[in-house]
């Protein structure tokens, strides 16, 4: 199995922790995504990362999928419940902290346009998006060690990815750490574990 990502992608970071979690071995090839006629184009027709290849030659997009898919192949640290309530509220917190994050990405790909052909109205509308997102989070994690029920699973990993990602680019401002103390507890304790650390986007 080959992954196609990059180092500051939070998507591929979440894909990277899982199969560090479960101790899947897996090459990983840094992909650049940026031209439009790139690499990845050929594996998947969206040319984004992550996408995963597979050794029967199927690639596998997007991390949601993937993420599935590798929970599936190895029972090592199960991070995606069996239990259909249970699994869906993982799988909500994982919509939640993926979504915060595109609002995010967006605001980036509108700050690399040239400026007078940026929309501050397409901006805020993101960053509405975004702090609504972290609100959320903060709100519904609150004092409690994981985000759903009583142990680590992928909720917990998308949320840190997210939160690692908002905290290295800073889109739109935000500034997580300065506004809820309950999320610098929570991201440093998962900072605490060798996939997360490993995985850690460059310092900006
Ligand atoms: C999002 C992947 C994505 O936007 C997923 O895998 O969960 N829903 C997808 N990846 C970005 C790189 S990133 O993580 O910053 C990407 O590939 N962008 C290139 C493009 O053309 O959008």
């Amino acid at each position: 199995m080959k992954l196609l990502g990059s180092v500051p992608s939070p998507y591929t970071r979440k894909v990277r922790i899982v199969l560090a979690e479960k101790k899947i071995d897996c090459d990983f090839e840094v992909a650049d995504v940026n031209p439009p006629e790139n690499p990845v184009n050929a594996h998947n027709p969206l040319g984004k990362v992550p996408t995963l290849l597979l050794d029967e030659g199927t690639a596998l997009f997007d991390s949601r999928v993937i993420v599935e898919f590798l929970d599936s192949v190895s029972p090592i640290s199960r991070l995606i419940p069996d239990d259909n309530r249970e699994r869906v509220a993982v799988r909500r917190w994982e919509a939640l902290a993926d979504g915060s994050l595109d609002a995010g990405l967006l605001i980036r790909y509108e700050s690399l346009r040239p400026k007078n052909e940026q929309s501050a109205a397409w901006t805020g509308k993101q960053a509405g998006k975004l702090k609504r997102g972290l609100a959320m989070i903060a709100a519904e994690l609150g004092d409690k060690p994981w985000c759903h029920g009583e142990r680590y699973s992928l909720a917990d990993i998308a949320v840190g990815c997210c939160l690692g990602w908002v905290e290295f680019r800073k889109p739109g401002g935000v500034d997580w750490r300065a506004e809820y103390p309950n999320l610098e507890r929570f991201y440093g304790k998962l900072m605490e574990r060798p996939a997360f650390a490993d995985t850690a986007p460059p310092k900006a």
